[in-house]
C-alpha cells in the first residue's frame, strides 16, 4: 500500500499522469490514458485506498489533495479531448473535401456518328448532281412497302425483305419499312414528274448481324422520272456517284438481278476495299461487295401511282449507307457501327 502521507507521491502521480495526457496523440489513445490516470486501477485510486488507515485530520487533508489532483487531471483530460476532437474532425473534413471548382481534363467536343456523316456526304454528292432530298416514315403501310412496289400478298419476293410488323391497324397492315423504296411511292403520289430525288433513312430487317448486315441499317434511295430516261442514264449516274464518293481507284460493276419494282434490274457492286479484290471474310471471298440494287421503274409501279408509262420512264436505286461507310473506310465488320465504342467512333 503506498504511503499517502507522502505528498510527493500525489504530486508525482499527478505529474506522471499529466505527462501521459500530453503524450496521447489521438482521442482513442486518450481514452486508454484516462483509465490509467484517473480510473479504478490508477495510481491515484490506490493512493485513495491508503487514506483509510490515516488519522481523521490527516485523512481529510490528504483526501483533499488527492481530489484536487484528480480534478486537475480530469479537467486536463477533458480539455485535451475537446481539442483533439476538433483537430481530428478538421483533418477528416479536409480529407473528404471536394473541390467543386476543379476543372477536369475534358475529352473535347463530340461529333456526328460515322453513319450520319456518311449520309450527309452521300446527300451532298446527289444534290450536286441535281437531286433533291425526300423523306418518308419508318413505320410504313404494307401497301407502300410491298403492294405498290409490285409485291402483292403471297409474292415470293416478300421473303427477301422479311421485316417486323407492328400491332397497328388490321393485322399485317403496318410494319417497320424493310427498305427506303416506299419513299419512291410517296414521292410519286405527291408530285408530278419530272422527279429527281434521293431519300436516305433507316430500314429494318430480320437479318442476323454479321460482317455485312445489321437488323437496323440505312439506305439511300434514288428515283428519277422524266421523259426518255434510259438504262444508260442509270449506269452513268451510278458511275458518277462511285467516282465522286469512292474516288477513281475503286471500280464498280452492275450485274443482272431481280427486283419486282424494276425491270430490268441490276445489282451494284464495288471492289472490296478490305482485301482489295483478293477475297476475304467481309466480301465472302468474292472480291466484290454489293452496295445496292437498281433498275428501270416497272410499269406496274407507275400504274399504282397513276403515272402514264407511255409518256414517262424512270430509274431507281437503293444503296446501303452503312455499307458505303464500311467500304469507304475499310471497316472489316459492320457491327462496330452499333457498338458505341469511343475508340472506334473518335477515328472519324
Ligand atoms: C433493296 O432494298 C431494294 N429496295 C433496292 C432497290 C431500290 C432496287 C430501287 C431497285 C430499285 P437490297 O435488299 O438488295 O435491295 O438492299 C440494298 C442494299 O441495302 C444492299 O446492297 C446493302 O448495301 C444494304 N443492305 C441490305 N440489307 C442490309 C442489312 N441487313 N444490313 C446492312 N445493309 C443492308
Amino acid at each position: 500500500m503506498p504511503d499517502v502521507s507522502d505528498v510527493s507521491d500525489v504530486a508525482l502521480a499527478e505529474t506522471e499522469g499529466q505527462a501521459r495526457i500530453d503524450a496521447a496523440d489521438s482521442v482513442e489513445a486518450l481514452r486508454a490514458v484516462e483509465a490509467e490516470v484517473v480510473g479504478r486501477r490508477s495510481r491515484l485510486a490506490s493512493l485513495q485506498q491508503g487514506l483509510a488507515g490515516l488519522p481523521p485530520d490527516e485523512r481529510r487533508s490528504r483526501g483533499r489533495q488527492l481530489n484536487e489532483a484528480r480534478a486537475r487531471l480530469q479537467a486536463s483530460l477533458d480539455l485535451r479531448r475537446v481539442e483533439m476532437g476538433k483537430s481530428e474532425r478538421r483533418a477528416r473534413l479536409e480529407s473528404e473535401r471536394l473541390d467543386l471548382t476543379e476543372v477536369l481534363p475534358r475529352p473535347g467536343p463530340g461529333h456526328l456518328h460515322l453513319v450520319t456523316q456518311t449520309q450527309a456526304e452521300l446527300e451532298d454528292v446527289f444534290v450536286g448532281m441535281g437531286f433533291t432530298v425526300a423523306e418518308g416514315p419508318e413505320a410504313e403501310t404494307d401497301w407502300h412497302n410491298f403492294e405498290a412496289l409490285n409485291i402483292p400478298p403471297g409474292h415470293p419476293a416478300r421473303s427477301m425483305w422479311d421485316t417486323f410488323y407492328l400491332r397497328l391497324g388490321p393485322p399485317g397492315s403496318t410494319l417497320l419499312r424493310a427498305h427506303t423504296s416506299p419513299v419512291q411511292i410517296r414521292v410519286m403520289q405527291s408530285q408530278p414528274p419530272p422527279i429527281f430525288i434521293v431519300a436516305p433513312g433507316r430500314a429494318y430487317r430480320r437479318d442476323t448481324p454479321d460482317a455485312r448486315h445489321l437488323p437496323v441499317f440505312h439506305q439511300i434511295e434514288g428515283l428519277v422520272v422524266d421523259r426518255g430516261v434510259s438504262f444508260a442514264d442509270l449506269s452513268g449516274t451510278i458511275e458518277a456517284f462511285t467516282t465522286a464518293y469512292f474516288g477513281p481507284a475503286i471500280h464498280s460493276r452492275l450485274r443482272p438481278s431481280y427486283f419486282p419494282f424494276t425491270e430490268p434490274s441490276a445489282e451494284y457492286e464495288i471492289n472490296c476495299t478490305i482485301c482489295r479484290g483478293a477475297g476475304c471474310r467481309t466480301c465472302s471471298g468474292t472480291g466484290w461487295v454489293e452496295l445496292g440494287g437498281a433498275g428501270m421503274v416497272d410499269p406496274n409501279v407507275f400504274a399504282a401511282v397513276g403515272i402514264d408509262d407511255e409518256e414517262w420512264s424512270g430509274f431507281a436505286f437503293g444503296f446501303g449507307i452503312d455499307r458505303c461507310a464500311q467500304m469507304r473506310h475499310g471497316i472489316a465488320d459492320m457491327r462496330v457501327l452499333l457498338d458505341n465504342d469511343i475508340r472506334f467512333l473518335s477515328q472519324f
